[in-house]
C-alpha cells in the first residue's frame, strides 16, 4: 500500500520489526518521552520505538538510515540538558532502550558486571552488591538513570573523587551504528592495546556518535566499613581545609565529600516531606563525608572521629553528627539527593554544572555568588556538589517574587556570567551533565580550533547523513 510520507513508510517497516508493544505514536503515550525532567524542553516526536534486543535495534536504525529518519536515544529521561529530547518538528524517532534490562553476568574474580543499556544504575549498583561487589557510581537520579545513559554522557556523580568517572568503570561495550552494524566490543580485559579505543569515544558522546546497547562496567570489592557525617562547616574555604584533613588521614578511603550551602539545605528541609537536619542549629554551608574501605577492622569511624575533632578545635567544622545506622546514613544522603526536587519546588532555577581545580572550589563559590547578584539583585545562588572533585552545581534560584517566565528567560545572561568566572579559575562550563542541546552554543568559545574540528571529524566519520540525535553537543553549521 501507497503511504504518505516516506517517514510513514519507515514507521510502518518499524513497527513490523519491534511488535506492537514496541512502537508508541499516540501522544498520550509519548507524552513522558518528548519532555525532558526540568521541563525546559517540549519536543514532539514521530514515534517511541522501544526495540526487545540488539538485533532489533539495528533493524531499526537500517530502516532510518535508509529513509533518512534521524533518532533521538533516549534512558531514563534524567537530563539536565536536554540532551534525549527530540525537536519540535516531529520528524525525530525516540529510541528508548527500556525493554532491554538485562543482567547477563556479574563476576566477583574478574570483578565485572555485563549488563544492557536499559537497567537502571540501581539495578546495576544491586546486582554487583548481591555478588559481594560494588558498583562504584552513584548519582541522584541513580533509580531512574538507565546504563545506556549514563555512559552516553559519562555521568560522574558523588564518587569521583575516588573511582572517576562512568568512563573509568568500562571495559566493553556493544554500540549499535548509524547504518545499523552492531559493534561488539563487550570485552572484560584489563590489558587491550589494539589499535584505538573505540569504546571511549562513545562514552560521553551524547548518543551523537551510536547507540549503546550493552556495557561491561569495572566493579570493586565490597565496602566492609562505611562512615558518613553530615558537618556545619564556617565558610567554603573551611568545607577545602576539612577535605585536606580527610585526605591527609587516608586519600583511599574518601568515597565522597560534598557540600550544600545553607539556602539549598533550607529547600530541602522545607519543601521534601520527612527530611530532617540532624544538627541542633542551621549554618550557612554544609558538608556530607563518606569514608569507606573495604579492609577489615580498618577502624574507619575512629579516623572519622579523630579529623572531625581536630576541625572541631581549629573551628573549621562548627557541628557534626555521625551516622549511627543504614537508616541515619540514607537520611543524610537525602539531604544530599534532593538538593535538585529542593530547587525545583522553590520555584525557577538556572543550573551551571561547572568544574574547577579542586583549590579553587571556594573561590569559585564567591566568585561567582558576587557576579551573579551583581547582575541581578535579590538572585539566590544555591551552590552544591561534588566539591571532592572540584565539580559543583551552581545554581541559581529566581528572586521570590520574580515570574519565573521572566527569570529564565536570562538563563544567557546567567550562564555566561557564571562562566567568565570559571574561565578566570581554568574550570570547564560542563562537568558532568554534558552538553546536550542547552550548551552547543558554548561550544566555540570553549573547545573552538582543533578540537572542535577534530569533533566535527569524529561525527562526520561516524553519522555522515547526522542522523544520530541532532542538534545535540554539537553547534549546528551555520
Ligand atoms: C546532583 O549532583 C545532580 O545531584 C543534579 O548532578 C544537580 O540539579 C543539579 O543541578
Ligand atoms: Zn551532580
Amino acid at each position: 500500500m501507497p503511504h504518505a510520507t516516506p517517514h510513514a513508510a519507515a514507521l510502518a517497516e518499524i513497527a513490523a520489526i519491534v511488535g506492537p508493544r514496541g512502537l508508541l505514536t499516540g501522544p498520550e503515550d509519548t507524552a513522558a518521552y518528548v519532555e525532558d525532567w526540568r521541563r525546559l524542553y517540549r519536543g514532539a516526536t514521530l514515534g517511541v520505538a522501544r526495540p526487545a534486543n540488539t538485533a532489533d535495534l539495528a533493524a531499526v536504525m537500517r530502516v532510518c538510515h535508509a529513509a533518512g529518519v534521524a533518532v533521538v536515544p533516549q534512558g531514563g529521561n534524567t537530563s539536565m540538558v536536554g540532551g534525549a529530547t527530540p525537536s519540535a518538528d516531529g520528524q525525530q524517532l525516540i529510541i528508548s532502550l527500556s525493554r532491554m534490562q538485562a543482567i547477563r553476568a556479574v563476576d566477583p574474580v574478574d570483578l565485572t558486571l555485563t549488563l544492557e543499556a536499559g537497567a537502571t544504575l540501581r539495578a546495576a549498583q544491586d546486582a554487583a552488591a548481591a555478588a559481594g561487589c560494588l558498583l562504584p557510581l552513584s548519582i541522584s537520579s541513580e533509580g531512574t538513570a538507565q546504563i545506556g545513559g549514563v555512559l552516553a554522557t559519562n555521568a560522574g556523580g558523588n564518587n569521583t573523587v575516588r573511582y572517576g568517572n562512568a568512563r573509568d568503570l568500562v571495559l566493553g561495550l556493544e554500540v549499535v551504528l548509524a547504518d545499523g552494524q552492531i559493534w561488539n566490543g563487550l570485552r572484560r580485559l584489563r590489558k587491550d592495546n589494539t589499535g584505538y579505543c573505540l569504546r571511549q569515544l562513545f562514552v560521553g558522546a551524547e548518543g551523537t556518535l551510536g547507540i549503546i546497547t550493552a556495557a561491561v562496567l569495572k566493579l570493586a570489592p565490597r565496602p566492609r566499613e562505611v562512615a558518613v557525617a553530615f558537618c556545619a562547616v564556617a565558610s567554603p574555604e573551611a568545607a577545602l581545609a576539612l577535605f585536606a584533613r580527610f585526605q591527609a588521614q587516608d586519600p583511599a578511603a574518601v568515597q565522597a565529600f560534598e557540600y550544600m550551602s545553607g539556602l539549598g539545605t533550607d529547600f530541602v528541609l522545607r519543601h521534601i516531606p520527612g527530611a530532617v537536619l540532624p544538627l541542633a542549629a542551621s549554618a550557612a554551608h554544609y558538608v556530607l563525608v563518606e569514608l569507606a574501605t573495604p579492609r577489615m577492622n580498618a577502624g574507619l569511624r575512629d579516623s572519622l572521629e579523630a579529623v572531625l575533632e581536630a576541625a572541631l578545635e581549629s573551628g573549621e567544622v562548627l557541628d557534626a553528627a555521625i551516622a549511627e545506622s543504614e537508616a541515619q546514613r540514607a537520611a543524610i544522603w537525602r539531604l544530599r539527593e534532593e538538593h535538585s526536587e529542593g530547587q525545583k519546588r522553590e520555584g525557577a532555577s538556572v543550573k551551571n554544572d561547572i568544574s574547577v581545580p579542586v583549590s579553587r572550589v571556594p573561590e569559585l563559590i564567591r566568585l561567582a555568588t558576587a557576579a551573579c547578584e551583581a547582575l541581578m539583585p535579590g538572585i539566590r545562588a544555591v551552590p552544591f556538589g561534588h566539591m571532592g572533585d572540584g565539580n559543583i552545581h551552581f545554581n541559581l534560584e529566581q528572586p521570590v517574587g520574580m515570574d519565573p517566565a521572566a527569570f529564565l528567560a536570562q538563563d544567557h545572561a546567567i550562564m555566561d556570567t557564571v562562566n567568565a568566572v570559571v574561565r578566570t579559575l581554568d574550570g570547564s562550563f560542563s562537568a558532568e551533565h554534558g552538553v546536550g542541546q542547552l550548551k552547543p552554543y558554548m561550544m566555540p568559545e570553549w573547545r573552538g580550533g582543533a578540537e572542535l574540528a577534530l569533533m566535527q571529524a569524529i561525527k562526520h566519520a561516524l553519522d555522515p547523513a547526522g542522523l544520530l540525535n541532532p542538534g545535540k553537543v554539537l553547534p549546528t553549521a551555520s
